[in-house]
């Protein structure tokens, strides 16, 4: 086909392919969710709606693009793994970071029904997204440590500090004054010696986030089979089936990897 005189237009776009031999990941965080989650009246810390509808977006992900092996979500971000060796888009930083941006962006509003039922969601939220290449398993691992120690961090905080305004009787400004400089040590004795909490039991999905991995699971189904000579019979067929599944447990120390070793590919 003939070129046109515009087709020099092309030459003006950079190259933004990552890395080879890395894993890419995107980072995706809610655009001024402070607000969000004000304006549609979040429980706070947690609202088990919105992290249900952010584990369901995520799953949407994974299941329309290919070549993500594990997504780890928490508040209002979600960060998404794809395979160290994937080709998909030539590896292209804005193909993949849109793609996954734009499909997580349409699901949460495709499903926000689901988890908030008749509260209208009064405006379109949106989320931006970065991406960062990580070479080896272990900076990988620490970067996934990364966002669950802030995981960690953050829910520790507000628990205790939502605990003093909720259940102490404390204004926001006392919270904050009570806790300014206190350790983890000192938070986790207020909630048990003050309000009868045990920090270790509270749920799961918002001490440790979500974690989001393919896994093998052998689905049986029963199927009508005729043999020549024989009458029809139902016969239960299993076959191995790929779903995404989540977990909320420790990803920072060697267990849970031990437990999955297909998420990772060797380093070598
Ligand atoms: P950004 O990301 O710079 O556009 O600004 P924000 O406001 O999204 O800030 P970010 O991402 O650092 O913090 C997340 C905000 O989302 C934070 O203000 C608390 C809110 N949020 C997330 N999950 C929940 C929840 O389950 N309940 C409530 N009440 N708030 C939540
Ligand atoms: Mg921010
Ligand atoms: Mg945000
Ligand atoms: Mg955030
Ligand atoms: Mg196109």
């Amino acid at each position: 086909m003939a070129k046109s005189k515009f087709e020099y237009v092309r030459s003006f776009e950079t190259d933004d392919t990552c890395l080879r031999n890395c894993y890419i990941v995107v980072r995706l965080d809610g655009r001024n969710f402070h607000k969000f989650a004000e304006q549609h009246q979040f429980a706070k810390p947690n609202d088990d709606r919105a992290l249900g509808l952010m584990s369901r977006s995520a799953r949407s992900v994974m299941e329309e693009l290919e070549d993500i092996t594990i997504a780890y979500g928490q508040s209002d971000e979600f960060s998404f793994v794809f395979k160290r060796t994937t080709t998909w888009f030539k590896r292209r930083a804005s193909k993949l970071m849109t793609h996954v941006a734009s499909q997580f962006s349409s699901s949460y509003v495709f499903y926000w029904k689901e988890f908030f039922g008749e509260q209208p969601l009064l405006y379109p939220p949106g989320f931006d997204g970065r991406v960062v290449l990580y070479p080896t398993n272990r900076n990988l691992r620490d970067y996934l440590s990364w966002r669950q120690a802030d995981c960690h961090i953050n829910n520790l905080y507000n628990t205790v500090f939502w605990t003093l305004i909720q259940k102490g009787g404390l204004s926001t400004t006392q919270a904050e004054n009570r806790l300014k400089g206190t350790l983890a040590s000192e938070k986790n004795e207020i909630l048990f010696s003050e309000f009868d909490i045990n920090y270790n039991n509270e749920s799961a999905v918002h001490r440790k986030g979500t974690t989001l991995i393919w896994e093998k699971r052998n689905e049986t189904v029963s199927k009508r089979i005729k043999r020549p000579n024989e009458e029809e019979q139902q016969v239960p067929v299993t076959r191995s089936r790929k779903k995404v599944e989540a977990y909320h447990c420790d990803i920072i120390g060697d267990q849970f990897w031990e437990e999955h070793p297909d998420v990772l590919e060797d380093d070598t």
